[in-house]
């Protein structure tokens, strides 16, 4: 054997090992890195005061926690549609997509699910069929006198034409689903910002009043103590009407983050500088968990999405109980009832207007009169 081929497999065959043994010696100790490190922000005094040096975004949370007193019923965690599957809870579930609650969601999971994954399955068996026919049938000690055949017309035909009619059938839905990510919302669509920042978001709604909601991550224990899922929970979340389409733009106030929501089929980059608009219409009510998808620094596994899809009217009630918040029905009537007043306004003026000119004209023909008197004197 060449020395080089031989070294090379030796090589490969460590590489793999020392991969393999990396993989089980890093695993748990990452885990365990991680719990410290939530619990080093707790305790350590340093990363207090770090955090209390942000300051702002503290205050923030406070305040928006006081607005959120108000009353307002929101969804416990019987209503949690769009969350991960743990492995020891269901093996499979934790391995494939989450069930999906828009109709984009669904076609793609179809796609997966009746295309991709069958032909993906077929393709490999068939190759690793081959692979062993070829390994059993000319191997070298049943074929002493190699065979010098080459070029085949019909299983060279074979093996172009097959691919292209595969590749021509994925490609239809495909470029389908292309498609309809790329709809734009129609001119009512409910706009919602979504800001992310270094490391929580922001949810603003300008179709609304303008407010924004703060939406932190909630303390693990609290969230356990709620019946939550921990480190996907949230202090305030996203409240959005449900089964209509929704205007979801994106914008990074720092730092690029990514705004994934995986059982919505929705993910948008979070970019400073620009604002990204994608469609959304989510089809049933319930919360839907995501996570910022974009690595924006050392908080970034902790800055959660949640979303909570309402009925449009129980959405409206929502608003109302936020800051300056107005349903559109209340924004239309203000400004129809703003119009009416200006108008009323420049009637006026206008009647006002037309007097004065009125008086001017009589005082001019009064004083024409007058000199034409002292004239005819
Ligand atoms: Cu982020």
């Amino acid at each position: 054997m060449i020395f080089g081929a031989f070294a090379r497999k030796k090589f490969n065959t460590l590489v793999l090992a020392a991969i393999a043994a990396l993989g089980l010696a890093v695993q748990p100790a990452s885990a365990q890195d991680f719990r410290d490190n939530l619990s080093d922000v707790e305790t350590n005094p340093a990363a207090q005061d770090a955090a209390a040096a942000v300051g702002e975004d503290t205050s923030l949370t406070a305040e928006e926690t006081v607005t959120d007193t108000s009353g307002f019923d929101y969804y416990g965690p019987e209503m949690i549609l769009g969350e991960p599957t743990a492995s020891d809870e269901d093996i499979w579930a934790s391995m494939t997509f989450q069930p999906q609650y828009t109709d984009n969601g669904e076609y793609a999971l179809w796609m997966h699910d009746a295309l991709l994954l069958p032909i993906i399955t077929v393709i490999s068996l068939f190759v690793l069929g081959l692979l062993l026919w070829v390994i059993a049938k000319y191997r070298r000690k049943a074929n002493p006198v190699p065979s010098k055949t080459s070029h085949n017309t019909l299983i060279e035909v074979i093996w172009t034409v097959v691919p292209v009619i595969i590749l021509v059938v994925i490609a239809v839905p495909s470029i389908t689903l292309l498609a309809r990510q790329y709809q734009s919302p129609p001119e009512d669509a409910i706009t919602i910002k979504a800001n992310g920042y270094q490391w929580y978001w922001g949810y603003e709604y300008p179709d609304n009043g303008g407010f924004e909601v703060i939406s932190n991550m909630m303390p693990e224990e609290d969230a356990i103590a709620a019946g939550l899922p921990p480190q996907l929970a949230v202090d305030n979340r996203m409240v959005v009407p449900v089964g209509v389409p929704l205007r979801i733009q994106t914008f990074g106030a720092d730092v690029i983050h990514a705004f994934g929501i995986p059982s919505l089929w929705f993910k948008l980059d979070a970019v400073p500088g620009r604002i990204n608009e994608k469609m959304l219409t989510i089809n049933e009510p319930g919360i839907y968990y995501g996570q910022c998808m974009e690595l924006c620094g050392a908080r970034h596994g902790y800055m959660p999405i949640a979303i909570e899809a309402r009925p449009l009217a129980e959405f409206n009630e929502w608003v109302q109980t936020q800051p300056g918040g107005m349903t559109r029905a209340q924004i239309e009537a203000q400004a129809a009832s703003e119009a009416a007043a200006e108008d009323a306004a420049s009637a006026s003026a206008e009647a006002e207007d037309a007097a004065d000119a009125e008086d001017e004209a009589e005082g001019e023909a009064e004083a024409e009169a007058d000199t034409a008197e002292a004239d005819a004197a």
